[in-house]
């Protein structure tokens, strides 16, 4: 490829016939001079070299095959199933540059986690298994996180709270209370925890909300809390330490407004200027509506629910003997140190791992997101 800066600025790249088989990595740049050249042409093929773009509905193509991750979580069987209903399979990955992209997906799915801290919130340690945890004077001290766009997705909040002084209750774990879109999930203290979220027309009148209440979070202990917003179903969820205590219809056609913010409040409650006196830790916002089953296992960080997407591997048929859906042999691997073990011996599909992209096998009965390719 040829590389040339125009007197005005522009850069015009011309194609030569030695660069319809090049890999990205290999033009250099010439130097003292404005051009690129190819290096070690000859290492790569057209089958070799792979072609990333991104196509409509999430969908990417990565060399020859089309990827997409699918955020809702199903077990391997019906995550299989569920790609093959759309003329794919689960995804098979042959090559360091296919695991390389899949994992870059799965960065879609890290659950998000607290980030940006002003205003005087700060990281203290706490007794609590003496874990760090975001620590909220009451005294204006309050946080902000990166928003979430919720618009036209299910969504699940969930997180660990300690309130110290139920003066400063209500207290905001997570929300932007500012007209004309106002969402927060909110904790009473020893009262009950609060979801609520409301659509208002251009003039700032109400036009639907959801508004549910429940549970009896205690003071001084540390409480798990989480809000469901499960939109194909149209329903609402609370759940206090992975317990459900209250459920609530949405208005019919509940669609939660584009959200323009960019970021959300921790700790504040703007309509009233309370702050939250308390301890805040792991708050994570998941793209699905999780069921009760799965609130409660998020409870202990550790646990595996949200460590992987399935991908097509697995030794179904006989036990350590791996095979892609299409029963072709393993050629490229990327096991996890001490992977696959087998645990409880039942481990008979693999998973990505969401941390690091590589691969674990897991019980199949886990529901996890997936990823499915389809050919060209
Ligand atoms: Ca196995
Ligand atoms: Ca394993």
């Amino acid at each position: 490829m040829n590389v040339r800066r125009l007197p005005n600025g522009w850069v015009t790249c011309e194609l030569n016939n030695s660069s319809k088989t090049a890999d990205q990595q290999n033009l250099i740049l010439s130097p003292g001079t404005q051009y690129h050249q190819l290096a070690e042409v000859e290492r790569c093929t057209v089958d070799q070299c792979i072609y990333k773009d991104a196509l409509p509905d999430d969908w990417y193509r990565v060399g020859s095959k089309l990827f997409k991750l699918f955020h809702d979580r199903k077990t391997w069987g019906q995550a299989r199933q569920f790609c093959q209903s759309i003329g794919g399979d689960l995804l098979s990955i042959n090559q360091e540059d296919e695991n390389k992209f899949a994992f870059q997906l799965l960065n879609q799915i890290k659950p998000n986690i607290a980030g940006t801290l002003f205003n005087g919130a700060r990281y203290k340690e706490e007794s609590f298994r003496s874990a760090k945890a975001l620590y909220l004077d009451g005294l204006f001290a309050y946080a902000t996180t990166p928003a979430v766009n919720f618009l036209s997705i299910s969504f699940t909040l969930v997180s660990w709270v300690k309130l110290e002084d139920p003066v400063r209750s209500p207290s905001t774990i997570y929300g932007y209370w500012k007209n004309p879109n106002l969402f927060r999930f909110t904790a009473f203290l020893g009262d009950k925890l609060q979801f609520e979220f409301q659509n208002h027309d251009a003039q700032g009148g109400l036009l639907n909300k959801i508004d549910i209440r429940g549970g009896n979070p205690n003071k001084e202990i540390w409480f798990h809390a989480a809000a469901v917003w499960d939109k194909s179903m149209n329903k609402a969820y609370l759940y206090l330490n992975g317990t459900e205590v209250r459920t609530s219809n949405g208005p019919s056609g509940f669609d939660p407004t584009e959200f323009k913010y960019t970021f959300y409040d921790i700790g504040l409650k703007r309509d009233a200027n309370d702050t939250m006196k308390g301890y805040l830790r792991n708050l994570m916002i998941v793209r699905s509506a999780l069921t009760g089953e799965e609130i409660l296992r998020m409870k202990d960080l550790n646990n595996e629910a949200f460590a992987g997407a399935w991908i097509g591997l697995n030794d179904l048929r006989t036990e350590g003997d791996y095979h892609w859906p299409d029963g072709s042999q393993v050629t490229y691997e990327k096991w996890h140190p001490n992977e696959p073990n087998n645990a409880y011996e039942y481990q008979n599909c693999v998973q990505m791992r969401i941390s690091d992209g590589t691969w674990d096998d897991a019980s199949c009965g886990k529901r996890l997101p997936f990823l499915c390719e389809k050919k060209h």
